[in-house]
């Protein structure tokens, strides 16, 4: 890979008068060449990249203040568990949860999903209770609950899904019985890009007192999000798909269910008095926090939520879906293309198979001219089998793309078929 800064034309104006360009210079990685082509990054949904903003706060971090957090008294150690403690309010205002307590920070998505299946799940779910997830879910929304129900001998109800990508109307209704505890699903899928009707979803689950545990992880860098509007129980999501650090995350919880949870894991922080005949619980959200924390995470979390909020989340959501129809038009314009997942409400996610063409060597061809995509079954392995396919290509988008990054993606599918022809 080179490093070469390579300059781009500028792109083409945007229909919503987003300035794609002023947004795309605060990202560093963006600016390099790879193979000796413009890098044009479009696998956002595994990874998103940082802002310079995001890599300043984690290094400003290391260099002027490094030190452990809610432990010292020194004055390293305030500043250090005031930056931590500010960045879980930034989360808190990101999707308007009503108290901090109510914001643990995780390692991402897929701990916040097995802190719920481990705390709550394993201590207020009983054997033949039922358990409702989608046929579109991340494997982190499928394993920790078939983990848990071989635990305790649980049933999982899985809701079909249709050859468009949506959830087939009326089979979530008539799966819900007075059996059904817990729901888990994706708010946004990550292979299809569907966003499911959570809003109704969860209100449908209330009316059976069921409880709704939503996977946010490609909500969060797509939409607005209000976890109190939208009422749901539990929502998890990773900073590193936001423009964040990896390593961390959150779980957002309603914070009469964190009081009724036991702790997941012990040690450090969680415990408010320790003594051989028992121990005691700190107060929330630290109960669910045990051990050192990823400090300098949280604060690349916390800037870029202050990013985010200053690019502004309608303005990305109205970017992603003009870019969204421009990439469908232009795909389905390629020859032998098919488009897996073409849901009517769906966020920037294309994914995609080509006549007689493996995906993995569509990508590999592809990042020849620059172009990072993923392939494979993206940790959504039932949908696959859904579609009776192994794999597709997937190009997921950023407020930071541009239409000529779908341009120089369609010609790279034209080397594609020039190999294959
Ligand atoms: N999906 C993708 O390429 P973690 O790894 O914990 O940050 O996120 C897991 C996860 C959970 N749910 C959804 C809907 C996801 O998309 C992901 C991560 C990446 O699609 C990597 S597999």
């Amino acid at each position: 890979m080179s490093t070469v800064r390579t300059p781009r034309a500028a792109p083409l104006p945007t229909t919503t008068g987003f300035d794609v360009l002023r947004w795309r210079r605060d990202f560093p990685v963006l600016q390099q060449s790879v193979h000796g082509k413009p890098l044009v990054y479009l696998d956002n949904a595994a990874t998103a990249q940082k802002p310079q903003s995001v890599i300043d706060a984690v290094a400003r971090y290391y260099r002027e203040t490094n030190a452990n957090v809610h432990r010292g008294v020194h004055a390293l150690s305030e500043c250090a568990t005031a930056q931590y403690e500010a960045a879980r309010d930034k989360v808190r205002s990101f999707i308007h949860a009503a108290s901090v307590r109510e914001i643990v920070f995780t390692r991402g998505t897929t701990e916040s999903l097995n802190l719920v299946a481990q705390s709550y799940g394993r201590s207020l779910l009983r054997a033949g209770d039922e358990i409702i997830v989608s046929h579109m879910e991340h494997h982190s929304n499928i394993v920790p609950w078939q983990l848990l129900a071989g635990q305790l001998r649980l049933d999982i109800k899985v809701i079909p899904i249709t050859d468009e990508g949506t959830l087939v109307p009326g089979a979530y209704a008539h799966l819900l019985s007075s059996r059904t505890r817990l729901v888990a699903l994706a708010h946004v899928s990550n292979a299809l890009g569907t966003v499911n009707p959570v809003r109704e979803m969860i209100a449908l689950a209330h009316r059976h007192h069921a409880i709704v545990v939503l996977d946010g992880a490609q909500a969060v860098p797509h939409l607005p999000v209000d976890v109190r509007e939208l009422d749901c129980d539990f929502y998890a999501f990773s900073a590193h798909k936001m423009f964040g650090p990896t390593g961390i995350g959150v779980l957002y919880a309603k914070q009469a269910l964190l009081e009724e949870m036991p702790p997941w894991q012990g040690g450090g922080d969680m415990i408010r008095t320790v003594r051989f005949s028992g121990s005691t619980w700190n107060e929330l959200p630290h109960k669910f926090e045990a051990g050192t924390p990823h400090i300098a995470g949280a604060i690349g979390l916390g800037a870029a939520v202050d990013y985010l909020q200053n690019v502004g989340m309608d303005r990305i959501a109205g970017h992603d879906q003009e870019l969204l129809a421009y990439g469908t038009e232009q795909l389905l314009r390629v020859k032998g293309l098919k488009l897996v997942g073409t849901a009517p409400a769906k966020v920037g996610v294309l994914s995609f198979v080509m006549d007689g063409i493996h995906p993995h060597d569509i990508g590999t061809i592809v990042d020849q001219e620059g172009v990072a995509i993923r392939t494979g079954h993206h940790c959504a392995m039932p949908v696959m089998e859904r579609f009776g396919i192994p794999a597709t290509a997937r190009a997921s988008l950023a407020f930071y793309n541009t239409r000529d990054d779908i341009d120089a993606l369609v010609a790279a599918l034209g080397k594609v078929r020039e190999v294959f022809r």
